[in-house]
């Protein structure tokens, strides 16, 4: 299992769940703690510097597990589901240029978050309509050795997909696209965060941990020793990114987190 944190590259608008800091003082702060990857959020992949931003994070021997992309929702309003045909195709060709960024940096994952869009009124042409943009998306991806992951998010940011049931309903109807799991969504749309994860995490590709306040890991309730047995128990190896708000700053919150993970994933199979 390895760990990373979710870093904006974004200066504009305000962002509470990752890293919101000059890229090179950010990527030494992990370093120094002890984190493996640096997770990116991108809000145009059109505008990214790759070549730079990959020098750097290989200068600093970290590697990028995923990139997120639910700032092209909230910057843009591009919608994987939209009905609108215009909008959605654009939403398909950022998420292909997404795709093609994640290729060039190593990354092997893309995360369909708050890009999915909202029902709109109508839920189940919402569903069709984002599995059509996935379908598409799942081969471009395949052929670049990117995966797509479907993440079931809260009432509260969306109503297209809530549940993890959901997600998996669509990710059965598509190639090369699989779950990301966030403890946070989990904790408020299912019943039993713990049973979700062990039964649910083997379709999981990447996986965003926040607490139950959504401070960092150890700052509220959850049972940080089960998660990790539960992940280690199912042998989940890839990823566990922070995606927390960054209280009382973004350092402290980055220290906390991968103590609290640390300390209960040594020993585990798949660690
Ligand atoms: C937003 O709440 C979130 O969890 C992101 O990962 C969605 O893109
Ligand atoms: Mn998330």
């Amino acid at each position: 299992m390895k760990f990373s944190a979710v870093y904006a590259l974004e200066k504009d608008i305000p962002f509470r769940v990752g890293i919101q800091a000059p890229l090179r003082e950010a990527l030494t702060t992990l370093v120094e703690l002890g984190y493996d990857g640096v997770e990116l959020h991108i809000p145009n992949p059109f505008e990214v510097e790759v070549h730079p931003l990959k020098r750097s994070v290989n200068e600093f021997g970290l590697e990028v597990p995923a990139i997120s992309t639910g700032l092209s929702y909230i910057k843009y309003g591009y919608s994987l589901s939209s009905g609108d045909e215009s909008n959605r195709l654009a939403a398909t060709e950022f998420f292909k240029k997404y795709i093609e960024v994640a290729h060039h940096l190593d990354s092997r994952i893309v995360i369909v978050g708050t890009a999915r869009g909202r029902c709109s009124g109508d839920c189940n042409s919402a569903k069709s309509r984002l599995v059509n943009s996935l379908k598409i998306l799942g081969i471009y991806g395949r052929d670049m050795g990117v995966q797509l992951v479907l993440e079931p998010m809260n009432r509260r940011e969306t109503d297209l997909i809530n549940r993890v049931s959901e997600a998996i309903d669509i990710i059965k109807q598509v190639d090369n696209v699989w779950l990301l799991l966030d403890t946070y969504h989990l904790l408020i749309e299912e019943e039993d965060v713990y049973e979700v994860l062990q039964n649910y995490g083997m379709y999981a590709r990447h996986i965003h941990v926040a607490d139950s306040n959504r401070l960092a890991p150890g700052l509220g309730e959850l049972r940080w020793d089960t998660i990790l047995m539960i992940l280690g128990s199912i042998g989940y190896n890839k990823y566990v990114s922070i995606e927390a708000l960054m209280e009382p700053n973004y350092r402290m919150a980055l220290e906390i987190a991968i103590k609290s993970l640390k300390i209960h994933s040594k020993n585990l199979r798949g660690a």
